[in-house]
């Protein structure tokens, strides 16, 4: 039995536990609680690769005050030795009697041993499998990275409001207000990665860089670009390290131009001649390379590869008070065309709010489910 007081404070570590998960990576954002008769004794928090666990840190400070009282956890307590002890090992040294946590650390070293049979068996109360989908949600970029072997991928597109991105002449301008491009450099710098086609690099030359923002964070740059064809004076390349660009390319490149893109980049060739329609294989490639959540931000061939791929996780639009009218070229979703009302892709919106003249409209994009002409 968990109380309404244990499941609110659950709710509310679970909280703290999202808004943390972009500081931890690559371990989740662990918060832990220790409770004890409606009354929160201590938080702990797990503060990044090296440090202590969540429940280590607060069981540390509580000391013997833990005894006898309930740990509330975001996440399984780890069963390993990895950076850090077992926290299973320091849950039955505090004296704690029960342990709450709502979802399974899915982690291969984690997984070898069951937390729940080791606490069970030093007969410590379990109780899991509450607040599951808030749990997975609050380090989705972890569960994504452990479970199916790719990071999360969150795709940004500012267009018009008739859904364009740019110009037919292919003229480049900052669609956004600043306010809005302020808000989108803030988002660039809790992502691990940035990732563009080629197309957007040749047409707007960005710097793909965080810029109004104090000390900021690294961030790898990444170019999907099949021949081989980034200009080697290309902006993004200024001042960065040949560690920090990826270039994702084909198999039939011209030599020269990659041994050119050696000194600039680094080079993930990909076992085809052309990277259209495999963006699958883009995202899967990145698995070695410790990237859990990358920013897609365009252009349109790519953005519309990842949506039919079901591989855009979170979608944000920013969409500004202009029309630009013209041909769909710049439409930001031109994949497979919807044949029915039916099986048109629907969109769920999580946060919609004014910035200045815009509107920024984030969400989840869903196979259909439901009939959408039903009742009318
Ligand atoms: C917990 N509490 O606060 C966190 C956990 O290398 P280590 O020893 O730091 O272990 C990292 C793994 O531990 C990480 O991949 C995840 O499975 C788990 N994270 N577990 O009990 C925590 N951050
Ligand atoms: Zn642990």
């Amino acid at each position: 039995m968990i109380t309404e007081f244990e499941t609110q404070t659950l709710k509310h570590l679970l909280a703290i536990s999202r808004r943390n998960a972009w500081k931890t990576r690559p371990n989740p954002a662990a918060v832990a609680a220790v409770v004890n008769d409606g009354v929160i004794l201590g938080i702990g928090h797990h503060r990044g690769k090296g440090s202590p666990h969540a429940e280590v840190d607060i069981l540390h400070r509580l000391g013997d005050r833990a005894k006898d009282s309930t740990i509330i956890v975001t996440l399984e307590p780890c069963t390993h030795w990895g950076d850090n002890p077992p926290c299973t090992s320091a849950i039955i040294a505090s004296g704690i009697k029960r342990v709450i946590f709502p979802i399974i650390d899915p982690n291969p070293l984690v997984r070898k041993n069951s937390a729940t049979e080791l606490l069970q068996a030093h007969g410590i109360e379990v109780i899991s499998g509450v607040l599951v989908e808030e749990a997975a949600e609050a380090n989705i970029e972890f569960f994504t990275h452990i479970s199916q072997q790719r990071p999360y991928v969150t795709a940004k597109i500012a267009c018009s409001l008739d859904g364009k991105m740019g110009l037919d002449n292919g003229e480049s301008f900052p669609i956004s207000s600043a306010t809005s491009l302020h808000k989108v450099h803030q988002l660039r710098n809790k992502m691990d990665a940035i990732m563009v086609g080629v197309n957007t690099i040749i047409n707007d030359n960005p710097r793909l860089t965080i810029r109004g923002i104090r000390s900021p964070n690294r961030l790898i740059k990444i170019i999907v670009d099949s021949h081989a064809r980034v200009p080697l004076n290309a902006r993004c390349f200024e001042n960065t390290d040949p560690a920090d660009v990826f270039v994702i390319t084909g198999n039939d490149c011209p030599i020269d131009a990659i041994n050119a893109l050696k000194s600039k980049s680094t080079i993930i060739e990909l076992p085809f001649a052309s990277l259209k329609g495999r963006f699958d294989a883009v995202v899967k490639a990145l698995y070695p390379y410790s990237i859990y959540h990358v920013l897609l931000e365009g252009g349109p061939t790519l953005l519309s590869d990842a949506i039919d791929h079901q591989l855009v996780d979170r979608l944000i639009v920013i969409q500004s008070p202009i029309l630009i009218g013209g041909t769909s070229k710049y439409s930001f979703y031109s994949g497979n065309s919807t044949q029915t009302l039916n099986s048109a892709l629907q969109f769920q919106t999580i946060r919609r709010q004014s910035i200045g003249p815009d509107i920024w409209i984030e969400g989840m994009i869903h196979r259909p489910t439901s009939n959408l002409t039903k009742g009318i």
